[in-house]
């Protein structure tokens, strides 16, 4: 600020403060303020940390799994303020999703057996990865109820594809890529026959039962999973828990620890000890390494595997026999697992231990070299010996589980379950360097694009199993508690809870803001869960109602404010399908679309195309409309589903409803229209005296203006002729119809100059 505007500044806070005896209005201080509201210096500092002024945005975007939402929460940091629930293995009308055909087809590739599953329990989300550092481009996420995992894209975050696991019944250990997102890990969790529907008694645990860890093919370009190109490895039922894949020096490996080695079956009801009992007996489970590189060449060369359930699967026998499977003793009930960002060491918890245990990946290949292994496991696995592989066991606190990495060499974070609180350690030299609690009991944390190579410290969010005390009570279920840390100090600062009420989030995962190119808009006529032109979609002026039979085919188009058609005429029991394409390009132009009782919906942003099907069940009269606040004339945009009784005809030429006009209303009209063309004429004026089209979302509302405008044509002509015959009605209506069209180019018009101005145009010749 320059010393003459900070003096006037200052003056007119004297005046202010003068003034504060004089009136009751006066502006509060900060010290009122502070005193009023209980604050210390301390709470202030954090809302300095965390204020995010409007207008202005946040530094990064987190991905948070929905836990039993089946969806997944997206929010900004350091604000907390949540941006989005995308729908992923649920339903979620916001978005139409599974109320609209194109993402129910979405939803239906999650069915299992033939049964349709609604519902998801996800966990682990993972942005995809290019040389190890998050590219924005994709997310992926997975269900551990039904061992599924859904692919979203990041231009639209969008759910576009779910592959249901051959081979699992139930998954934990995903999703997490490798370093170029080639393959998405998936591990099982509680072993279970990889056959499908094949029954074997508990008793035969040991024999027939199995787990294991699915590598999935991600085909970069176009955006999904290739199932056939994806394989497995099978491992004995050890109850396979999480997974990381390696980088740089541990590229082409990965790693996947487990608990229930015991192999325990457990049965209270027959008088056994139950599993957490016999599950957690014995002092080590184990890590599973793996090649998957070299087990990708091997299924790649069409060897070294067998087909369950048509897909492909490596016996325990190949792995062993082709160097490709070994396993490390872990303490007690291990949980978590993560490669440090240089690629150098995997870090275990213990779930029921005190420490972390820290693997060298150098040690680990230089047993794996020299065959020193210290037994085999029951199946033949080579088991490398702990102290072999060891780099160094740090005590932490009580139930170290997940680990995260600052961007600070060597430092990362621990969750303590038991303790509850966060861990900040070396894990080079092995030793405590600060300690912070949280509320309460933590499970994963998070911190800033933290398990990519190039983590950026800054912030850590714990994600917390209970939050008891901290909100004001909503019943006996609360919200979850994500607690933002500042980790950029010596001290670790707690700055805010955020409660999340939509199921119990376990993973996050966090990318600077700046890396995510999300689109505004589709290319018109875009089925957005294929990616594909919509065979539905249709230009503004081609919209048409086809009847074959009992089937009625509707192309509409959705524009501001008004849907094309307006009137959709068909016989009980026909099969209705309607597509509709938004002709909007501006931003944030989305419609909404239901059909009263019919229990489906739609979202359609800017260029995109959906379709909804039903069968006219039922007779009756059922209301249409937009269901997004579009415009002005948002309420208007409706239009009526008729469905006639079997073999009814009209009787009479109904005469719709009549409004009766006078010629004084029709010229008041006329000069409304005549009066808004010339304030369209001077904002036409002002953009195209600017450089308007060095501005793609100006020229995109140039487009949409001149595209009503030009919707006009013809309408003139229409009112006078009318007008001539002297039906006022007529005439007024039609006029009345320009005016409609003009609005809406003014509307955008508007807010194109706005924008212009507030986004610094500058003048052309
Ligand atoms: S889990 S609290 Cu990742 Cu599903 Cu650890
Ligand atoms: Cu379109 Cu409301």
């Amino acid at each position: 600020m320059r010393q003459s505007s900070k003096r006037t500044l200052s003056l007119l806070l004297a005046a202010g403060v003068g003034l504060a005896t004089a009136t009751t209005w006066a502006a509060e201080s900060l010290q009122d303020v502070m005193k009023r509201r209980n604050l210390s210096q301390q709470d202030l500092l954090a809302a300095a940390k965390t204020y995010v002024p409007t207008g202005k945005r946040d530094e990064f975007v987190a991905f948070s799994s929905g836990g039993q939402s089946g969806q997944v929460i997206v929010y900004g940091i350091p604000s907390m303020r949540i941006l989005k629930y995308i729908g992923v293995f649920t339903p979620e009308p916001w978005q139409g999703y599974g109320y609209d055909e194109n993402s129910k087809a979405v939803l239906k590739q999650g069915a299992i057996d033939g049964k349709s599953i609604t519902w998801g329990d996800t966990h682990h989300p993972a942005i995809s990865e290019t040389n190890g550092e998050y590219d924005g481009q994709f997310l992926f996420i997975n269900d551990k109820a039904n061992p599924r995992l859904a692919v979203i894209d990041l231009r639209d975050f969008e759910t576009k594809q779910i592959v249901v696991n051959p081979v699992f019944k139930s998954e934990h250990g995903g999703a997490f890529v490798t370093t170029n997102s080639e393959y998405v890990i998936e591990a099982a969790q509680y072993p279970a026959p990889l056959e499908s529907k094949k029954f074997y008694p508990l008793e035969e645990m040991n024999e027939k039962y199995r787990g294991g860890v699915t590598y999935w093919k991600f085909d970069r370009k176009e955006g999904r999973i290739v199932a056939k190109d994806s394989f497995s490895f099978e491992l004995p039922p050890y109850w396979q828990d999480l997974s990381d894949a390696g980088k740089g020096p541990s590229e082409g490996w990965a790693f996947t620890n487990s608990f229930c080695a015991e192999r325990y079956v457990g049965g209270i009801e027959k008088g056994r000890p139950p599993y957490e009992a016999g599950c957690s007996a014995k002092d080590t489970d184990y890590l599973h390494v793996m090649n998957w590189k070299k087990a990708a060449e091997m299924v790649n060369a069409g060897k070294g595997f067998k087909l369950i359930n048509g897909h492909r699967v490596i016996s325990i026998d190949t792995a062993v026999k082709e160097g490709l499977l070994y396993l490390i003793p872990e303490p007690k009930s291990p949980h978590g697992v993560d490669v440090t960002p240089d690629g150098k060491y995997i870090v275990i918890g213990g779930k029921l231990d005190t420490h972390a245990s820290v693997y060298s990946f150098e040690k680990i290949q230089a047993a794996i070299k020299a065959g020193k292994f210290e037994s085999k496991d029951p199946y033949g696995i080579p088991v490398i010996g702990l102290k072999d592989a060891l780099h160094v066991q740090v005590p932490l606190g009580l139930g170290p589980l997940h680990t995260q990495f600052d961007s600070k060499a060597c430092v990362a974070y621990t969750s303590l379950y038991v303790d509850s609180q966060v861990a900040r350690w070396d894990f080079c030299e092995g030793k405590v360097l600060d300690k912070i609690s949280v509320h309460y009991n933590i499970g994963h944390l998070m911190t800033m694009e933290g398990d990519s190579t190039k983590p950026s410290g800054k912030y850590l969010v714990a994600l917390n199993k209970l939050a008891i005390d901290r909100f004001v009570p909503v019943g006996p279920l609360h919200p979850q508690n994500h607690q933002l840390i500042d980790i950029s100090n010596d001290k670790m600062q707690l700055l805010y809870d955020m409660p999340l009420p939509l199921g119990e989030p376990h993973y996050a995962v966090a990318i600077a803001a700046n890396k995510l190119k999300p689109g505004v808009r589709y290319k018109l006529g875009t089925d957005s869960r294929t990616d594909k032109p919509h065979p539905g979609a249709v230009k503004a002026g081609e919209e048409k109602t086809v009847k074959k039979g009992n089937k009625v085919e509707v192309f509409g188009t959705l524009i501001r404010s008004h849907i094309t058609p307006e009137t959709i005429e068909v016989d009980v029991g026909d099969d209705v399908t309607i597509h509709l394409t938004n002709l909007e390009r501006a931003q944030d132009e989305t419609h909404g679309f239901t059909v009263s009782t019919y229990n489906l919906h739609a979202s359609i942003e800017p260029g995109k195309t959906i379709t909804v099907n039903f069968k006219a069940d039922k007779e009756g009269v059922y209301p249409y409309y937009c269901t997004e606040f579009c415009s002005a004339l948002h309420l208007e945009m409706m239009g009526y589903l008729l469905v006639k009784p079997k073999g009814w005809k009209p009787t009479k030429v109904a005469a719709l409803a009549k409004g009766s006009y006078t010629e004084a209303e029709y010229k008041a009209t006329v000069k409304k229209v005549a009066d808004t063309q010339a304030i369209i004429d001077s904002v036409v004026a002002y953009i195209t005296s600017v450089n308007y089209k060095d501005f793609p979302d100006v020229v995109a509302m140039v487009e949409d203006a001149f595209d009503q405008l030009g919707k006009t044509k013809g309408l003139k002509e229409k009112h006078e002729a009318y007008a001539a015959k002297k039906d006022w009605e007529q005439a007024n209506l039609w006029a009345e119809q320009i005016w409609q069209y003009q609005v809406k180019t003014a509307d955008l018009g508007l807010r194109a100059k706005t924008y212009l101005e507030q986004n610094g145009a500058k003048k052309v010749k």
